[in-house]
C-alpha cells in the first residue's frame, strides 16, 4: 500500500497505523489485525528509520525502549501537588463523608450528590506530562510534592500513548493514574522468575513498584505493566469537561486507558450498592483492587469543597477488608480426605481477614510446607480472597522465634494408624488404610450423599460422622439399612427428622448412572467425567470391565484418570461395595451407548449465560451434552460458542472481547433442531 510513498510520508503513515493498532490492542483490548501483521508494519518502520535516521522522533512506536541504564533517578517536584485519599472502613464512615460534603455545599436534607465511582487499583500512582500531545515526562507520586523522574520506564508501558490520539487536547496536559500489574501478568512473571531460579515477587503491587524502580528501561520493558488514568493535574491551553467522569472519558478518547467499571451514581445508598457489587466481583477482576474511590463528580462542587492538609474533601476511598493478615502458626495437624490424602492444616491464632475470622488454613501438601519453609511458632501471612479457602502465603522470617518446630509428616495415619505412603511423583501423602480408615469412610459416605451425587437431603457431614462413630454405618450400603429407632436416638434428631432422613435415603435408590458413578468417589472422576463414561459405555458393567486402553478412548479421559478407574474396579472391596449398593436396591434406567456419529458437538465447549426463556438452562445443558458438547461455567479462549439470553453480563462481554461466536436462544433451538436425531 505504501510502495511508492516518499520515506517521510510512509514513516508518518506507518506510525499512525501502528499507534491505532497499539491503542486497540493495549487500551481497548480489541485487536483488529493479527500480531504477525503488526510485526511486519513495525519492522518496516524500523527499517525506514534505520535508513533515514533523521526521520526518528521521540513519539515513534519504535522508541519505547531506549537509552542506557540510568545512574539514579532525578527528583522532580510536582507543579500541582498530588493529593492523597482519606479512607473509609465501613458504612458509617461513608455516611459521615456524605454528610460533610452536603453540609459544606449547603444542600438540603433531600438533595443527592452525584459521585463518580472507580475501583481503587492496587498499584503505584504516577503523573504523565503531555506537551502538544507528546509524552514529555513520567514521574512517581512520591510524597505528593516530590517524586522521581521515571520517563524512560513509563515509555516502555504499551498502554501509555507516546502521542495522544486526535488533536483537540490542551497544549499542556498532566494525566494522573495508577501503574499496576494484572493478576495474570504477575503470575507469568513469577513463573518466569521461578524457572530462572530467581526470587518471586510477593504480590502484583510489589512487582509493579519493583519494575518501575529499575534503572535499566530494558528490564522494565519486559514487565507486564499497565496504566489506568484516574484524574488530571496541570492543564493549560485547552478546556476539559466540567465533571470527573467526562474528563476521564475524554482522556480515554485521547488514547489513555480508564477503568471500564467507572460509573456515576446519585446519593450514598447507590454508592454503597456499587461498593457491594464490586466487592462481589473483586476476585473475578483481572487486577487487584483494595477498595472503591468515590469522588464528587461535579468540578465546581469539588472546587467549593477544596482540601484539608493533603487530601481533597470531595473524595474518599472505601476500603475492602484486607485479604492478607499476619498471625501466628500455633500448630500443624494432618487431615485425611476421601482418597486418603493426608493434608497438613495450619492451626492459627484467630485473625480477621477477608471479612471473616480465620483460625485454620490449608498447607496443601508437604511440598508446599517445604517450599514455604514453615515451622510451628512462625509468624505467617494468611490470605483469604473471596470464598476461597484461606491459605498461608508466606513466612515472615524476621519474626521466626527461637525453637520454631519443623513440620514432620507422620508415619502413621492420625485416624486409623495405617502406614502413610508418599509416592515419588506425587505431592500428596496417603493413608494406606483405604475404607478401613474411619476418615476415608466418612468422606466417602459424605461424597456419596452429596448434592451432585445421590443428593440425600438431611444427611450432612456431622450426621455422617456420628453414624460412623457409633457404628451404625460401616460401608456406604449400610445407609440403606439404617433403623428408624437408632437414628431417632441420635443427638438433635428426633422422630420427624429421622423419618425424613430415611425417606430421603430411600428416594436416593432411584437414580441415574452418572450420579451413581460420580458418587463412588473414584479419584479424578468428577461429574463431567462420570457423564462421559456413561455416554460412551452405556452400562456400569461396560465401565467395570473396560481396560485402561479402552477407557482412554472416552472424551476427557487421559491415562491418569483411566488408571484410577481401572484400579478402582480391580479392588475387591470396591466391587463388594458397588454390589452391596445394587443389592440394597439402588437402580437406574439403562442407557444406550451413543455412537460418536450421534455426537456432532464432541470436543466443543459451550457457555450458557442470561435467561433462556423457553428451554431453561438445565435443559439446554442436557441437550447440548447429549450431542457431545461440554457445557462450562466460564468463558475462556477454549470456548467455542456462547449462548446468551436476556440479562447476559460479563460472560457475554468477555466472549465479545475474545471474539467467540455468540448465539441467542433462537439460534440454539435451531442448532438443536438441526443436530438432534428426530
Ligand atoms: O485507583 C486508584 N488507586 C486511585 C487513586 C483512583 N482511582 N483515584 C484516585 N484519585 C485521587 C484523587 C482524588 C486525589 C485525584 C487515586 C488517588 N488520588 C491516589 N492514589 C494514590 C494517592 C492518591
Amino acid at each position: 500500500m505504501t510502495e511508492n510513498l516518499a520515506p517521510q510520508h510512509e514513516v508518518q503513515k506507518l506510525r499512525a497505523v501502528l499507534q491505532q493498532h497499539n491503542h486497540r490492542y493495549y487500551v481497548l483490548d480489541e485487536p483488529s489485525i493479527p500480531d504477525a501483521e503488526y510485526d511486519r508494519l513495525f519492522q518496516r518502520l524500523k527499517q525506514l528509520e534505520t535508513q533515514n535516521p533523521e526521520l526518528i522522533t521521540a513519539d515513534s512506536p519504535t522508541q519505547r525502549v531506549g537509552g542506557e541504564p540510568l545512574q539514579g533517578f532525578t527528583q522532580i517536584s510536582h507543579q500541582m501537588p498530588m493529593l492523597s485519599l482519606d479512607n473509609a472502613f465501613n458504612e458509617t464512615d461513608m455516611g459521615e463523608f456524605d454528610r460533610r460534603v452536603r453540609d459544606r455545599l449547603g444542600l438540603s436534607e433531600t438533595a443527592e450528590i452525584e459521585y463518580a465511582c472507580e475501583p481503587k487499583l492496587d498499584g503505584i500512582a504516577v503523573s504523565l506530562l503531555y506537551r502538544d500531545g507528546v509524552l514529555e515526562r513520567g514521574a512517581t507520586r512520591g510524597d505528593g510534592t516530590t517524586g522521581e523522574d521515571i520517563s524512560l520506564n513509563v515509555r516502555t508501558i504499551p498502554s501509555i500513548p507516546l502521542k495522544l490520539l486526535g488533536d483537540d487536547w490542551p497544549s499542556l496536559l498532566e494525566v494522573r493514574g495508577e501503574i499496576y500489574m494484572t493478576k495474570a501478568g504477575f503470575e507469568q512473571l513469577n513463573q518466569r522468575a521461578l524457572e530462572a531460579d530467581e526470587k518471586a515477587f510477593v504480590n502484583p503491587r510489589n512487582a509493579a513498584a519493583g519494575s518501575l524502580r529499575q534503572l535499566d528501561p530494558r528490564i522494565t520493558a519486559q514487565r507486564p505493566l499497565e496504566m489506568c488514568a484516574y484524574s488530571v493535574g496541570v492543564v493549560d491551553g485547552g478546556e476539559l469537561p466540567g465533571n470527573h467522569v467526562d474528563i476521564l472519558r475524554r482522556l480515554n478518547h485521547w488514547g489513555l486507558k480508564i477503568n471500564p467499571e467507572m460509573a456515576a451514581v446519585s446519593g450514598m445508598p447507590h454508592c454503597l450498592e456499587y461498593y457491594q457489587r464490586l466487592a462481589e466481583k473483586r476476585n473475578s477482576l483481572p487486577y487487584e483492587i483494595d477498595g472503591i474511590v468515590f469522588k464528587v463528580n461535579d468540578l465546581s462542587q469539588q472546587q467549593q469543597l477544596g482540601f484539608v492538609s493533603r487530601a481533597p474533601r470531595w473524595a474518599i476511598a472505601h476500603k475492602f477488608p484486607a485479604q492478607e493478615e499476619l498471625t501466628e502458626l500455633l500448630d500443624v495437624e494432618f487431615q485425611v480426605g476421601r482418597t486418603g490424602a493426608v493434608t497438613p492444616v495450619a492451626r492459627l491464632r484467630p485473625v480477621f481477614v477477608g471479612g471473616v475470622t480465620v483460625s485454620n488454613a490449608t498447607l496443601h501438601n508437604m511440598d508446599e510446607v517445604e517450599r514455604l519453609d514453615v515451622r510451628v511458632g512462625d509468624w505467617v501471612i494468611v490470605r483469604r480472597a473471596g470464598d476461597v479457602i484461606p491459605q498461608v502465603v508466606r513466612v515472615v522470617m524476621d519474626k521466626r522465634p527461637e525453637g520454631a518446630r519443623a513440620v514432620v509428616l507422620p508415619k502413621h495415619c492420625p485416624v486409623c494408624g495405617a502406614q502413610v505412603e508418599r509416592d515419588e511423583d506425587e505431592a500428596a501423602a496417603r493413608c494406606s488404610g483405604g475404607l478401613s480408615c474411619d476418615a476415608q469412610r466418612k468422606e466417602a459416605i459424605k461424597h456419596y450423599a452429596s448434592r451432585k451425587a445421590m443428593d440425600i437431603d438431611g444427611l450432612g457431614d456431622k450426621l455422617v460422622e456420628m453414624l460412623v462413630d457409633n457404628g451404625q454405618i460401616q460401608q456406604i450400603a449400610d445407609l440403606y439399612k439404617l433403623e428408624h429407632a437408632r437414628v431417632a436416638g441420635l443427638e438433635r434428631m428426633g422422630d420427624k427428622s429421622a423419618e425424613n432422613l430415611l425417606q430421603a435415603i430411600e428416594a436416593s435408590k432411584e437414580t441415574v448412572l452418572p450420579r451413581f458413578i460420580y458418587g463412588l468417589g473414584i479419584r479424578e472422576v468428577g461429574e463431567a467425567t462420570a457423564k462421559s463414561l456413561v455416554r460412551f459405555f452405556g452400562t456400569l458393567e461396560a465401565v467395570r470391565e473396560a481396560d485402561e486402553e479402552l477407557l482412554q478412548q472416552v472424551p476427557d479421559v487421559g491415562p491418569i484418570v483411566a488408571r484410577h478407574i481401572s484400579v478402582f474396579f480391580q479392588q475387591p472391596h470396591n466391587l463388594e461395595s458397588v454390589d452391596a449398593l445394587i443389592a440394597a436396591g439402588v437402580r437406574w434406567p439403562e442407557e444406550q451407548p451413543k455412537e460418536a456419529a450421534a455426537q456432532p458437538l464432541l470436543g466443543k465447549t459451550y457457555v450458557l449465560t442470561g435467561t433462556l426463556e423457553s428451554l431453561g438452562r438445565s435443559e439446554a445443558k442436557e441437550r447440548l451434552e447429549a450431542l457431545g458438547a461440554k457445557v462450562s461455567g466460564s468463558v475462556s479462549k477454549k470456548t467455542d460458542c456462547v449462548v446468551a439470553g436476556p440479562g447476559a453480563g460479563s460472560k457475554l462481554a468477555k466472549a465479545q472481547t475474545l471474539e467467540i461466536p455468540v448465539i441467542d436462544e433462537a439460534g440454539l433451538l435451531a442448532l438443536l433442531a438441526d443436530l438432534e436425531p428426530s
